[in-house]
């Protein structure tokens, strides 16, 4: 396929932008389309942020070129990219969560007056399996044109993928170009030509499926990262009553060639991990129990953490200074962060805290940023974010760490002690120097390592002599 191509990407959200920009590159002629007219306008206006190292460059080039534009509706195209949100919401089915697929609804009936035969259809979005079947093509045939199945002719007809994103903020660039890419075509024929659109981008391999497989793989994806973590979690919990350090027991049995534990933390956050199992959950929540208690161990993190902080001030202080409110480590996002949760407990049960971030901004008020209607999200209110962690900390009896920031393992305990009540940490990311801060003369503390536990670490008892070398000559020999 000549890389010529009209192209119009519906969502200019954290996925959708970054694709169209790297689609202009490639030389189609991109629109990008938002219902935020906001969004359009700094598109347009090459102010949009765009952080990552080598991007922005791409973007204003592409910009310059007229080869990328934004605008608040579709145009007809050669080939549309769906990428918009699919939030989760309170199944009234069952006792859990399912996907909202509004937007993904919105997005089909704004581009179905504009199909012609020959298009290419594609949604990134996440959905659960046979959403691009039973729920993306019928809103489009209402075109009047028939979504591309094999064995017909292609003539008449439009032809519909899915190609879920694989990309982690903070990497989002990178990855867009080098990650492998698992496309599902409704015919065969739609997967090639989905392929040949990001074979004009994507450096990584790229795989034709059927759309239902790309579905499910997309979500075992997260699903398998969300069980992980929750392991990890358990195991730390366990740690903390059986006396073991949890962070070096895990290091250790993740040396061994088939074992890769996660990281333990207060709980799994963000708009895709938390979300993403509840997509399979849905089609079938009575063959699912592992899934669910994994969301419901990770959803029980921050309660723990809540406790184990009760147990730091031991009913001595009651101020608690929070240094972390995005999901995760060095990015801004606040989404479905545990942060939140554990700020909105602790307020909850009468203590007096206080929070910072680096990517929030001093001053904010946090019930605002949190952007959420739940009972949790009520008693933010009236908290805002402090403009460093000094000024967080001063006056405090307890400093919590939730999530490992950059700035906060780079940060010097000794700067911090003066001010506080009570020189007291709670790490409850496993991430810093514990060392360090016991040198600047703070009590410390790790999630899932027991009271009293030291930071010691493991000692190494050096390297074995082996036999590596009588193996490989017996193998040379075919003595194997
Ligand atoms: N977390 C832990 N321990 C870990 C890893 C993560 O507690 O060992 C927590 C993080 O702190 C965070 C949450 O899990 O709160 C999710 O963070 P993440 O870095 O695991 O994932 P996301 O949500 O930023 O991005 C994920 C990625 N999926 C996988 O790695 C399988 C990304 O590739 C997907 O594209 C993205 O979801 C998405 O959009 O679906």
């Amino acid at each position: 396929m000549a890389q010529d191509k009209g192209v119009c990407v519906v969502g200019l959200g954290y996925i959708g932008f970054p694709t169209a920009v790297f689609l202009a590159a490639a030389g189609h002629r991109v629109l990008g389309v938002d219902v935020r007219r906001e969004v359009v306008e700094a598109v347009n206006a090459g102010e949009r942020a765009a952080e990552e190292e080598g991007f922005e460059e791409l973007y204003r080039t592409a910009l310059r070129a007229g080869r990328l534009r934004a605008g608040l509706a579709p145009e007809p195209a050669d080939a549309f990219f769906i990428c918009v949100p699919t939030p989760a919401r309170t199944s009234p089915r069952y006792g859990g969560r399912e996907a909202d697929l509004d937007y993904v609804g919105s997005a089909a009936r704004s581009l179905a007056p504009l199909l012609r035969p020959g298009n290419v259809v594609i949604l990134e979005s996440t959905v659960p399996p046979g959403t691009t079947e039973d729920f993306l093509r019928p809103l489009l045939e209402e075109s009047g044109l028939r979504a591309h199945r094999d064995p017909a002719p292609p003539d008449d007809c439009f032809f519909l993928a899915h190609c879920p994103e694989r990309v982690i903020p903070g990497r989002i660039a990178h990855e867009l170009v080098h990650n492998d890419r698992v496309i599902g075509g409704l015919s065969r024929e739609a997967a090639r030509r989905a392929a040949d659109l990001y074979g004009s981008f994507v450096a990584g391999r790229i795989t034709l499926t059927d759309a239902a497989t790309a579905e499910t793989v997309k979500l075992m994806e997260n699903t398998f990262r969300d069980v992980n973590v929750a392991l990890a979690n358990e195991f730390a919990l366990l740690c903390e009553r059986l006396g073991v350090n949890a962070w070096e027991a895990v290091a250790l049995a993740n040396r061994h060639p088939r074992v890769t534990i996660h990281r333990p933390g207060p709980g799994v956050g963000g708009h895709c991990i938390p979300v993403d199992p509840w997509f399979l959950v849905e089609r079938a929540p009575e063959t699912a129990p592992l899934i669910r208690q994994a969301r419901a161990v990770n959803d029980a993190m921050p309660g723990r953490v809540a406790e184990r902080v009760r147990a730091c001030l031991a009913g001595r202080g009651d101020r608690v200074a929070l240094l972390g409110l995005a999901y995760k480590p060095n990015v801004g996002d606040l989404r479905e962060s545990p942060s939140l949760e554990v700020a909105a407990r602790l307020r909850g049960e009468g203590l007096t805290v206080t929070v910072h971030d680096p990517f929030v901004p001093a001053g904010a008020d946090l019930h605002a940023v949190a952007h959420s209607g739940d009972d949790g999200a009520e008693r933010l209110a009236g908290l805002r974010a402090a403009g460093s962690v000094r000024e967080a900390a001063a006056g405090a009896d307890l400093v919590v760490v939730l999530v490992g920031h950059r700035q906060y393992l780079e940060l010097d305990p000794a700067l911090l002690v003066a001010g506080m009540r009570s020189a007291s940490l709670f790490d409850a990311t496993g991430s810093l120097d514990h060392a360090r801060w016991e040198a600047a003369g703070f009590a410390v503390r790790v999630l899932g390592r027991p009271e009293g536990r030291t930071s010691a670490p493991a000692e190494e008892g050096g390297r074995g002599r082996g036999i590596a070398d009588t193996l490989a000559a017996g193998t040379e020999r075919g003595a194997c």
